[in-house]
């Protein structure tokens, strides 16, 4: 496990964003390469009702980035296939790829790295996942670690 040193001795883990499984690119992203992708900030409501700003990466830009199935070629086989996040608590949440395709709906998930502008807090960092304008926040993954490519068969 890789650390980065920051002044006063403060270390953090450099976590990386493993994208894996049927995809044509497999990817492991680390912050930086994830600040260079295109950002979107949201205001969505917590557990509480307490509003957030949150930012980060659209989930598709990801999945593109990866080379999954989208737009026309959602059809036929591809639409059975999902995208599983995983957590590092082995907290596993599912979605559809049409849920997160732009072409389909315009639903936002979002990949954040900042809340109020601020890295998320330990326990829900360094990633996690907002589904913005869900009436429950079971899908909000914290602690993401893994996004994977299934096909139901
Ligand atoms: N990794 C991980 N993410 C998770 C959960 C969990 O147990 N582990 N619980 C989910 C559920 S059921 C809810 S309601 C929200 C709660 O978010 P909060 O803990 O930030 O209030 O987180 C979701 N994300
Ligand atoms: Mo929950």
């Amino acid at each position: 496990m890789s650390v980065i040193l920051l002044a006063a001795g403060i270390t953090l883990r450099a976590q990386t964003l493993t994208v894996n499984g049927l995809v044509n690119k497999p990817l492991q992203l680390t912050a930086a390469d994830l600040s260079k992708m295109p950002q979107q900030t949201i205001t969505a409501a917590d557990k509480d009702g307490k509003t957030h700003q949150y930012s980060g990466v659209p989930l598709f830009e990801i999945l593109k980035a990866a080379g999954v199935p989208s737009g026309k070629e959602l059809h036929g086989n591809n639409l059975a296939k999902y995208l599983l996040a995983q957590a590092s608590d082995g907290y596993k949440v599912v979605f559809a790829l049409p849920e997160i395709d732009t072409t389909f709906n315009n639903r936002v998930f979002l990949l954040t790295t900042l809340m109020d502008g601020k890295p998320l807090p330990a326990g829900q960092g360094p990633y996690r996942l907002v589904v913005k304008d869900e009436k429950r926040p079971a899908r909000w993954i914290r602690e993401l670690t893994t996004l994977t490519i299934g096909e139901i068969k």
